[in-house]
Formats: structure tokens, sequence, C-alpha cells
């Protein structure tokens, strides 16, 4: 077990990348996290990290991340840099010997995802856990759990709505898929509790809202290893607000989640209701059962969440979806063990 795993004192947590998911975090490990201190942030944006460090007390803030991962005072690392930064960071926190939870996507492609899976399969132990918080989300938990008792029989379909009220215009195709979709990727995994063997991305007629050049929205489906199919819709300028659903449609009955956020009024006819606005608030307490399962877990020298064989499948599939969205045809997955 790493030294850092300890269960006698507070887990200090360092945090790399304090844009919005960053930022939410470290206020999470700082206010409301048991058995928590955040002890250090680091960005590259060196004002905007000693600002926010400033409003904590007793936090180091580092321009570097590689040398926040290797700071003694660090116990473990919450990673919530850019995705195209996550292999080296991942690979430091690896060789630091620290536990880390790190968002999603694990890496860029499935070439760094298995590098990072071989080098902490390397060390005997694994170390890292991928942040799909859908599976910390208290409606998740109870569809896969009404799913797995098999109540309503064999599992057949899914189907998932994924819709952002707006994202910038530097948000591209490839970003909708990689990180996105990226979500009912690891979803369908774990629903299923299979592998996903075939994927489509459509691209509809887009939004004249779109960005030039950007396909959204987007449907993926998928064919999972068993037999049974998903389909997402993925639409990140959808205008209407945050809204995540996932239909599952078994042999028995059919079960959905994320309908049940905010108050729906009925009446005369009409119904509605309020829409979060983001998914910092549709999944608020998703976030804060995940950070808090990773610093007990940590604390007792394990990984209990999505891990980095988690995180590889899912860069696979977005891999494959990837040249689906260009060619509009079905991509074979292709899941080597490794
Ligand atoms: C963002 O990175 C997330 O992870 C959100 O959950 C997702 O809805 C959004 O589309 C992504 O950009």
């Amino acid at each position: 077990m790493p030294e850092t795993a300890i269960s006698t004192r507070p887990l200090r947590v360092g945090v790399v990348g304090v844009g919005v998911m960053g930022a939410d975090h470290a206020e999470r490990l700082a206010n409301r996290t048991a058995n928590a201190t955040l002890v250090a942030l680091a960005d590259p944006d060196l004002a905007r990290v000693q600002e926010l460090a400033a409003s904590y007390s007793d936090v180091t803030a580092y321009a570097d991340p590689i040398e926040l991962i290797w700071d003694e005072r660090v116990d473990a690392v919450l990673i919530a840099s850019p995705g195209f930064v996550h292999t080296e960071q991942l690979l430091a926190c690896i060789s630091a010997g620290k536990y880390t939870l790190c968002e999603k996507p694990l890496t860029m492609d499935a070439a760094s995802s298995r590098q990072v899976v071989e080098a902490e399969r390397a060390t005997g132990q694994p170390l890292i856990q991928v942040g799909f918080m859908r599976r910390f989300d208290p409606e998740y938990v109870a569809i896969k759990q009404l799913l797995d008792s098999g109540e309503l029989g064999r599992l057949l379909l899914l189907h998932n709505v994924h819709r952002n009220k707006d994202v910038p215009d530097t948000f591209r195709s490839e970003m909708i898929v990689r990180d996105s979709l990226v979500h009912e990727v690891d979803v369908c995994r774990w629903l299923f509790g299979e592998e996903i063997d075939e994927i489509t991305v459509y691209s509809p007629a887009p939004t004249s809202r779109a960005a030039e050049g950007v396909l959204d929205p987007q449907v993926a489906v998928f064919r999972m290893a068993g037999g049974g199919m998903a389909t997402t819709e993925v639409f990140v300028k959808s205008g209407i607000g945050y809204e995540v659903r996932c239909e599952a449609s078994a042999e028995l009955g059919n079960a959905t989640v994320g309908l049940g956020h905010g108050v729906f009024v009925r009446s005369n006819n009409r119904w509605g209701g309020d829409v979060p606005d983001d998914f910092r608030v549709r999944f608020g307490t998703a976030y804060d059962h995940e950070v808090q399962a990773w610093v007990d877990a940590t604390r007792r020298g394990e990984i209990t969440g999505p891990t980095t064989w988690d995180g590889l499948a899912a860069t696979v599939v977005c891999e494959a979806g990837l040249e689906s969205l260009r060619s509009g045809a079905p991509v074979k997955v292709v899941l080597n063990v490794c």
C-alpha cells in the first residue's frame, strides 16, 4: 500500500486545475467532505490559482501541477485539468504513489489510456478512480439496483438523453463525443454490466445555434456485447437547461431516471417545472458522494469507484465513435485485454 494511504487523520488533498470543476471540487473538499482537507491547488494560470488558494486557509498555490503531485504534504490528488494534460499528470501520480480521482476522460486516446493502465498495473496496486459521477447519483444508483435485482427481467434497451443548455463555440464535434457522450458510454457499460461491441454516431442537420462546422446534436447507437442496444442523444446547445435522462426497457417493464429533479407541476392540462442550469446543480449530490467515497476508500488504501480499466474502455469506445462520426458507418469496438 502506498505510504499515502492513511486512516488516522484527514486525507490531505491537492486539486489540479482550477476551472469550473476544479474550483467546485476544491470548495467541496474544503467545506463538505468528511475526513479530508484541501492543502494545495495547481493551475498554469498563477493569478487565478493564487486568488483561489487565498480564499481558503493554509492552501499552497502551484503553477506546475507536477510540483503539487510530488509535494509531500499532499496525500492524494484530484485531477480536474483538461483531458489533454491527463496522461502526464496521471503518470506522475502513479510514480509518486498518490491515490488519484481523475475527471473524465481518462486521457484523449486509447494508446495513452493503455499507457496509464499499464503503468498503474506495474505498481501492483490500483491507485486511480475515474470521475464518472453518474455512478454516485442517487437516481442512477437506484436504477442500477432495480435492474440488478432482476425485478424487471433482462435489460434489453437503454435510451439516454444528455443535453446541455449551452457551450462555448470552442466546444467542437469531437468534444461532444469525448467529453459529453463519454458519460453515457460508462453508464451503458455499468448498467448492462458488459462491454460495448459496436458504435455508430449519427449527426442530424445541426441546430442553427451550432458553431460553424460543429455537429450538434448527435445520436449514438451502441450494440452491447450481449446483444442489447442503447441510444443516446447528446445536444450541447439545446437551449433548455441541463437535462440528463436514462430510460431502461427490460423484459418485464420500464424504468426512467432524470425526471425527478425539481418540482414538476401538473395543472390545467399543462405540466412544467425547473430545469437545472448545469451539471454542478444536477449532479451536486453525485459529486459529493463520489468525492466522499473516494476519500473514504483512499484512507483505507482502496479504489472502489470506476477504475482505469473503465476509463480505458470509455476512451476506446469514444475513439471508435469519432471514426464513426467521420464516416457515418458503424465501427467495431476492439477492447483488447492488456
Ligand atoms: C462536461 O465536461 C461534463 O462532464 C458534463 O457532465 C457534460 O454534460 C458536458 O457536456 C461536458 O462538457
